[in-house]
């Protein structure tokens, strides 16, 4: 009897904590870190300031204190075909089915790829390469069932090759077991509090897909964006920001810790986060559980540290806990830095209307009416951003 009295005190006490705002008239003014001032009070307006300073400056700030460090060195790469097909699609495509085998001090992990390749195009072929967060009958090689959350049949009409890994090849996403996958190779990652967990390793993971499409003839790797929903898109960002061969990067509803402000408190927080996922990001995070407006950084300035190139992030009507206006609020502020560039964002001044796609780069955004997911509708956008970034990028 007494035991079941704590545990419902215990209850009651995360419930309190986990309290959280929908209602965008009680958001509480917040102040965010200025993009364009470094930690030491310089203003930065000039691209060199940026890029020598104030932008490996930012991508510290967020290894330290949210996804963790992201270590670059390994000891080798194995790529196997495992299964192939060039008459995938009713003949549209190429499927090839590909094991990565990354090595490092005798540990190994291996990420399963699929990707199919348009028959039609001139190869080398621009690409998309997904963050999978869901299971793996999403991106099925046999094309048994179709996911709209990976719509490969109509991406590769568009002239694109699609490719996809499951997140729990790199790391489970589970608090358990996270470790048994690209952790294994960075045991002292484990040990750090600036060490990075399942959010980091998805993101190496999808670095080391870009290991592999830089040594296939038929994929452009100069060509490639990187495409995350939610927790994925959590990591597409990460991942862009960290990894400057990533030509585009797409964040689809990645909400808290994505692409939305966090200073902002509405919707998910922080706190729930780091209780419901204590796997995603690094020990030192947690210190900003309800205690967002200590955060050193606020999420526009990870999506501008992936200037000059583009960011497309979306939202979904029904998904208040993603913030929707802190989304496009994040992109807004991130304009600033593409200015630097003399990159002038296309967007509109205050979030547009429901499925009113904002899709010119540098920055790309869309609301669409509806529940929080990836769809045919979200891809749709993702392929006429990039049919403009690389038409501009051809005729200059
Ligand atoms: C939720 C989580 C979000 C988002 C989402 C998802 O439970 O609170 O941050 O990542 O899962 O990945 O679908």
């Amino acid at each position: 009897m007494k035991k079941f009295g704590i545990l419902f005190c215990l209850t009651l006490a995360s419930g309190l904590t986990f309290a959280q705002n929908y209602d965008e008239s009680k958001v509480k003014p917040y102040t965010l870190p200025d993009v364009l001032k470094s930690v030491d009070g310089k203003i930065i307006n000039s691209v060199k300031s940026w890029e020598n300073n104030r932008k490996s400056e930012i991508i510290h700030l967020f290894e330290e204190h949210v996804y963790g460090t992201m270590p670059k060195k390994y000891d080798g790469l194995d790529i196997k075909i495992t299964h192939e097909d060039k008459r995938a699609m009713q003949g549209k495509a190429h499927l090839k089915e590909v094991a990565l085998t990354a090595t490092n001090q005798g540990e190994s992990v291996t990420i399963n790829l699929v990707l199919f390749i348009p028959n039609e195009v001139k190869k080398p072929a621009p690409a998309f390469l997904l963050i999978n967060n869901r299971p793996k009958k999403n991106t099925l090689a046999s094309r048994d069932t179709i996911s709209g959350f990976w719509p490969a049949e109509e991406v590769i009409a568009s002239g694109y090759a699609i490719a996809a890994f499951q997140v729990d090849d790199a790391a489970p996403d589970n608090k358990n077991t996270f470790q048994n996958g690209v952790m294994r190779l960075y045991p002292q990652q484990l040990r750090a509090d600036n060490g990075m967990k399942a959010i980091g390793s998805w993101a190496w993971a999808a670095s080391r897909v870009m290991d592999y499409f830089e040594r296939e003839s038929a994929i452009d790797s100069k060509r490639v964006g990187i495409v995350g929903h939610s927790r994925g898109g959590k990591a597409s960002l990460w991942t862009a920001a960290q990894d400057k061969r990533f030509a585009i990067c797409f964040t689809n509803n990645s909400g808290n810790t994505g692409a939305a402000l966090s200073k902002r408190w509405f919707g998910e927080t922080v706190a729930i986060i780091n209780k419901a996922f204590p796997h995603w990001f690094n020990n030192n995070y947690k210190k900003y559980s309800d205690n967002e407006q200590a955060l050193p950084v606020d999420q526009h300035m990870l999506i501008a540290s992936i200037a000059p190139r583009p960011v497309y992030a979306t939202s979904a009507s029904e998904d208040l806990w993603a913030d929707p206006t802190g989304t496009f609020l994040a992109m807004k502020e991130a304009e600033k830095v593409y200015g630097l560039y003399n990159l002038k964002s296309k967007l509109p001044g205050t979030p547009p209307a429901l499925n009113t796609p904002f899709n010119n780069p540098p920055l790309g955004y869309h609301n669409r009416e509806g529940k929080h997911d990836l769809t045919p509708y979200d891809w749709k956008q993702f392929v006429v951003f990039a049919n403009h970034h690389y038409e501009a990028k051809r005729k200059k």
